[in-house]
């Protein structure tokens, strides 16, 4: 017999409708109060709907037996990573994990090529959930030593705004040093297009972890979309870190998308002195920004970024894996 208590635990899986909540070492499976799934459904409409429960989220529950709970109450986030999912129906927020401290942005350097639009794009969502940010820079082993080069400078841009970037390969042990220490003691989200490498990294980090990896198609440079689901797993070293499947399309939610600029850390300097006012820094004459880019004070990959997702451009919106 279980005595119907009330406890908290925190949210390590989620399919629609089922949680898998921790609490000590018990895991249950556990399904949403019916107050809740109303929220869901009235909040958003009939047919689509946000998930009102995220990886990472804290959780009051009522264990029903060894193995199944109910979520009574969603404790208040601390903060949330949150992408623009275009339903059928309208554009809806998709909490991707709750409550993490920092996302760790995983690029390769080859199988998938680096995508400067996507890399930014998961920087401005950190940015914009109040989560630090550290880039990674994947598959080192893929390149030879004036790639490699080529990858540093450019990398020197994001080391300048304050970025820290780490170069790793899962076939350089001691180049996964870094990343243990960034991870450790930390709550992370790891994210990043499919195929960079984001499984294999924290396999490589802590093998009992297991995670199922793919191959990269060799002709496409694509991955398959091999982790379907946001997990979170405690690290020996100390920490939590969430392994996420590669998103298609970044969607940035929570951005003020007229105000682009305050999320670009290099253009605030010239914020205010273009000669409009209202200056969106694209087209206009006389603009601080423009300038800067053109004396190569503003990164011009950085700027592109700024421009395609200011303008609505929708040529660069895929990631290479889709
Ligand atoms: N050469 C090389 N291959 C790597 C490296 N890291 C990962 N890979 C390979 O890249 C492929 C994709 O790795 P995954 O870990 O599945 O990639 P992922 O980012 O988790 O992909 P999704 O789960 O689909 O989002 C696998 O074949 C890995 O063996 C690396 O540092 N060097
Ligand atoms: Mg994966
Ligand atoms: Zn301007």
């Amino acid at each position: 017999m279980f005595i119907l208590t009330r406890e908290q635990g925190r949210v390590i899986r989620a399919r629609t409708g089922f949680y898998d909540v921790q609490h000590g070492d018990i895991v249950l499976r556990c399904t949403l109060r019916g107050t809740l799934k109303r929220r869901r459904r009235s909040e958003t409409g009939r047919r689509i709907y946000a998930d009102p429960v995220a990886v990472g989220d804290k959780v009051i529950f009522t264990q029903l037996d060894a193995e199944e709970g109910v979520v009574a109450e969603i404790l208040p986030r601390e903060t949330k990573f949150s992408r623009q999912y275009a339903g059928n129906q309208g554009d809806i927020e998709q909490v991707i994990v709750a409550n993490a401290n920092q996302i760790v942005v995983v690029n390769s350097t080859r199988m998938p090529p680096l995508n400067f639009r996507t890399l930014d794009r998961f920087l401005i969502l950190a940015e914009a959930g109040d989560m630090e940010a550290v880039i990674c820079l994947n598959k080192m082993d893929l390149v030879d030593a004036a790639v490699r080069e080529e990858f540093t400078t450019t990398f020197t841009n994001y080391e300048k705004l304050g970025y820290q970037v780490l170069y790793t390969s899962t076939h350089k042990p001691e180049s996964l040093d870094a990343l243990r220490h960034i991870l450790q003691d930390q709550f992370s989200v790891i994210v990043g297009a499919s195929g960079v490498g984001k499984s294999s990294l924290l396999n490589a980090i802590q093998p009992d972890l297991g995670l199922r990896t793919g191959e990269v198609g060799l002709k496409t440079e694509k991955g398959r979309h091999t982790t379907t689901l946001v997990e979170l797993f405690p690290l020996e070293i100390g920490g939590d870190v969430a392994d996420t499947p590669g998103i298609r399309e970044v969607g940035l939610w929570g951005v003020d998308t007229d105000n682009l600029e305050y999320y670009f850390p290099e253009m605030e300097p010239y914020l205010g002195t273009c000669k409009f006012n209202d200056c969106a820094h694209v087209a206009e004459p006389d603009c601080a920004i423009q300038d800067a880019v053109e004396t190569g004070e503003i990164h011009a990959e950085r700027y592109r970024s700024y421009v395609v997702l200011r303008t609505g451009e929708t040529t660069d919106y895929k990631m290479p894996g889709s």
